[in-house]
């Protein structure tokens, strides 16, 4: 599993044309994300850890990576399933990013492979009025994210961190992984991604967690 930066860079170009794309079509609403500070790089509240804590709702479900199954569907011209083995057949990316959990910690540098957000774009072709998405997964989550931000240059559907496979404590074996926001809206044990006209909560959202969830906003319940 190593580094492909050429990759990664071709995503992006994707990704802002994309983007342009869809501002041209008014489907992008302005990102109103908290600015971040250049030299600081903790957001408001947070702590440093070192190690890795593991929050979920007290059930990690055991998924076998041969009974592994994925699906995408929803407002895409071309929806997917995919078993373990395809997943693995997609090309796939190392990227790092810091996770900042909405319970006060955050981990830096945390290095994730898997598959990039963009390729699955590029497969599934969400119509015109997809304009958001709900993430499901195995333990009965749920989690909601706009369709933009979710096409975000650094997330991805990981497989693995620093290396290693994803433990089942930490979602694996795929876990969404979406950097910008608190770690709740990064589903462990992912099932379906289902593109939806009209926003709706997830399972943490209907809780009285914030519907964004930015860190550098301090948007953690509310
Ligand atoms: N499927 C699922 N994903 C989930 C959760 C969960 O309960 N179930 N909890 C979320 C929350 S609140 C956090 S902080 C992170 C924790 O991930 P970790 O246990 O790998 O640190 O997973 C998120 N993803
Ligand atoms: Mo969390």
């Amino acid at each position: 599993m190593t580094d492909k930066p050429e990759l990664l860079d071709g995503y992006r170009e994707k990704l802002v044309r994309r983007k342009q794309e869809w501002a041209r079509d008014g489907r992008l609403i302005d990102d109103e994300r908290g600015a971040r500070p250049a030299d600081d790089r903790l957001p408001p509240g947070q702590r440093l850890v070192e190690t890795w804590p593991v929050l979920d709702l007290g059930v990690q479900p055991d998924i076998a990576k041969d009974e592994w199954a994925f699906t995408i569907d929803g407002l895409v011209e071309n929806p997917i399933r995919w078993t373990w083995d395809d997943f693995l057949a997609q090309p796939q990316v190392t990227v790092q990013s810091d996770i900042h959990c909405v319970t006060g910690w955050s981990r830096y540098d945390n290095t994730w492979t898997g598959v990039h957000v963009a390729h699955l774009l590029d497969l599934c072709r969400p119509e015109k009025e997809a304009m958001h998405c709900l993430i499901y997964a195995f333990d009965g989550y749920t989690t909601n994210i706009r369709l933009d931000r979710l096409a975000d240059s650094d997330v991805l559907l990981a497989h693995s961190w620093e290396g290693e496979y994803l433990t089942k404590e930490h979602g694996g074996p795929v876990r969404a992984v979406v950097p910008k926001w608190y770690f709740w809206k990064s589903a462990k044990w992912i099932r379906r991604i289902e593109f939806i006209a009209e926003d709706e909560t997830g399972f943490w959202e209907d809780r009285g967690y914030h519907n964004e969830g930015d860190p550098w906003k301090e948007q953690r319940y509310g």
